[in-house]
């Protein structure tokens, strides 16, 4: 096994141990005090009977008092908390995808911003019906941007993308009345829905509820992946390393946090800059060496190969390196303890968005127009800080591992194309993965996304849960902090193939990847969907007869709910290891788990066991294929 070996939660604990050391003597707050202050939480809160949505409120349901003040009972309350959790998280994904699609427009031959994959841009003009014929591609760039942008406002009509998915699935969108129409509408239609006075039946609001999240994924995530593939290129696989032991003591570290890749990516342009390399190596350093955080990290590392230093609730330990010369961060996901903590070093905390401002941060405004200058600075900025750095502080666990990574749906196509050699359009096929499967020699797929969440021992169930899918023939598709985990772990690793069944195994000898494949951050989560219904498509099977399940065993965001209401909706079972707050209404807890069923052929299983969470995946991706009679 050329001494290849995962590295352990156990592990990464121990790393994280000794860097609150160096915490506690410089008098630093962490999140692993915070939630003991935390504990225990509010019980309504967990179970998602409070009410504070008027004045009158806030308003708790006990057996005492199983009526708020205006009457509305638990099932209202959930269901309305339940919504607006959804809308939150529908609006976050979808205005980063506004972001991309703004940026767009600034591109230029010569500016900051240009065109890489310019055969994607034509395939989705095609798509949506606008001439293509003798376009300058930056005035048909321009052209989509606007369009794009209208596709969150426009008074008529539903998203462009639904089209994507096979006739079924948009038929039983159609009939459920969940097809999204502006992304900006149906964040509004929600927040509407939820005022006071307002909708207090379950089914109503889980019906939205499904139809947020489907602009979400089905129109902005699916806009801010696909016109950012346009810019930054679409990820092919590539060569890169995971965890903190990415950080290098001798050199420049600028960590790059948060989700936009319009940010990300110029900061890696500068940081290659032989000015600012010149800058670096005159203060003692030997370089610039960038490293992400969160999904931020997944965009750079999957088209640039740049390392991963680590998933969300890693995000204070690269400050606990002592070694962090700067961490600079957009939107998203960003622990406002960053502030005070980079105060403990001499690490600078830079702020970039309107969106995202923090006390205790340095504001430096990243905008498209002025992008190249913005990130110069903030580059600068870190160099010139490294002369600041405290010696005694500095400890870099000595952690990494090697990963491949950037699967997008065009690479995974790709790359099985080359083993069987089908290609028989411009995008290739799926069969040969559906060969795979139905011939047994994969089990199925689960989509395994989502967050670190401190409820579960962090990256503990992804990890349990990817080694036990592999061991059983079962692909990983990842995304989000999920992804991290599993490249920190060494999943990502080539020869972690030996640690699957003999089917897995095989495949990934034949095509040369890793057992899990890296599919992006979590806004590429519409990579997973688009995949889903390419494959029905090619097996002229419905999605949701697929052997395939998705899975958020760590799930803690907003975002996260958003993403598992489109992926149900998309008619995928999804398995949730952490509890949604709805389980103090019956009601709620049956339309998630059962009803909704009815709609989209699909819905949640809540288990927060992972051995068991592990084993009604297995289950269920093996009733689908007893269904499919293979
Ligand atoms: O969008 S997986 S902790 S970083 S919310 Fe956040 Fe969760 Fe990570 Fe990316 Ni997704
Ligand atoms: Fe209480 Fe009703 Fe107001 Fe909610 S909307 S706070 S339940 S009175």
């Amino acid at each position: 096994m050329s001494g290849f070996k995962l590295t352990t939660v156990e592990e990464f604990e121990a790393a994280t141990e000794r860097l609150l050391e160096t915490g506690k003597k410089v008098g630093a707050d962490a999140w692993q005090l915070r939630v003991k202050n935390q504990t225990p939480h509010c019980r309504f809160g967990e179970q998602g009977i409070c009410c504070r949505i008027c004045s009158m409120g806030p308003c708790r349901i006990t057996p005492k008092a199983p009526r708020g003040i205006c009457g509305c009972d638990a099932h209202g309350i959930a269901g309305r908390n339940f919504l607006r959790f959804t809308a939150g998280g529908a609006a976050t994904h979808s205005d980063h995808g506004r972001e991309i699609c703004r940026t767009l427009a600034h591109t230029a031959p010569d500016g900051n911003y240009k065109i890489k994959d310019p055969e994607k841009l034509i395939r989705i003009a095609k798509e949506w019906g606008v001439e293509t014929e003798g376009k300058d591609i930056y005035d048909l760039a321009h052209e989509m941007s606007e369009l794009a942008q209208m596709e969150y406002g426009k008074p008529h009509g539903v998203q462009r993308w639904l089209k994507r998915a096979p006739e079924h699935t948009q038929k039983l969108w159609h009939d459920a009345e969940i097809e999204p129409r502006a992304i900006d509408r149906e964040v509004s239609t929600a927040m509407h829905m939820t005022h006071m006075g307002n909708s207090s039946k379950p089914e109503a609001l889980v019906r939205q509820s499904l139809r947020s999240g489907m602009s979400d994924g089905w129109g902005g995530s699916m806009a801010g992946t696909e016109f950012s593939d346009v810019m930054f290129g679409t990820p092919m696989p590539i060569d890169t390393e995971a965890n903190l032991g990415v950080m290098k003591e001798d050199m420049v570290n600028i960590i790059v946090h948060g989700h936009d890749p319009s940010l990300s990516e110029m900061i890696c342009e500068y940081a290659e800059d032989p000015e600012m390399i010149a800058l670096a190596k005159s203060v003692g350093a030997k370089g610039i060496n960038v490293a992400g955080v969160c999904c931020t990290s997944n965009e750079v590392a999957m088209r640039r190969g740049i390392p991963m230093a680590g998933n969300f609730l890693q995000q204070e330990n690269v400050v606990l390196t002592g070694a962090c010369e700067v961490i600079v961060v957009d939107v998203q996901c960003i622990f406002p303890a960053l502030g005070p903590l980079s105060k403990c070093f001499h690490t600078k905390f830079i702020t970039t968005s309107p969106i995202c401002q923090m006390p205790d941060s340095e504001f430096i405004r990243f905008e498209a127009e002025t992008a190249g200058e913005n990130a110069k600075k903030i580059v600068r900025t870190a160099v010139e800080n490294f002369v600041n750095r405290r010696p005694e502080l500095v400890h870099i666990p000595q952690l990494k591992q090697k990963a491949t990574v950037g699967y997008s749906t065009e690479a995974i196509v790709k790359t099985l194309d080359g083993v069987t050699n089908s290609q028989v359009d411009e995008l290739g096929t799926t069969k040969p993965l559906i060969e795979c499967i139905t011939s047994g020699v994969l089990r199925g797929a689960v989509a395994m996304v989502g967050c670190n969440n401190p409820r579960v021992r962090p990256d503990y169930a992804h990890i349990e849960l990817m080694k036990k899918l592999i061991a059983n023939d079962i692909i990983v598709i990842l995304s989000g902090c999920s992804a991290q985990a599993a490249a920190r772990a060494g999943l990502m690793d080539k020869e972690a193939r030996n640690l699957c069944g003999d089917g897995l195994k095989r495949v990934c000898e034949l095509a040369d990847i890793p057992p899990v494949l890296h599919m992006g951050s979590c806004v590429d989560i519409s990579r997973m969907v688009v995949l889903a219904s390419r494959l029905a498509k090619d097996s002229g099977l419905n999605i949701s007869q697929l052997p395939i399940v998705g899975c958020a065993p760590e799930w803690m965001s907003e975002k996260a709910v958003s993403i598992g209401n489109y992926v149900v909706a998309t008619g995928i079972d999804t398995f949730l290891g952490v509890e949604p707050q709805v389980s103090g209404s019956d009601q709620m807890v049956w339309w998630l788990t059962e009803g909704i069923r009815d709609w989209v052929e699909a819905a949640y299983t809540i288990e927060t066991d992972i051995e068991k969470l592990g084993d009604a995946m297995i289950a269920r991706i093996e009733e689908k294929r007893a269904a499919l009679g293979i």
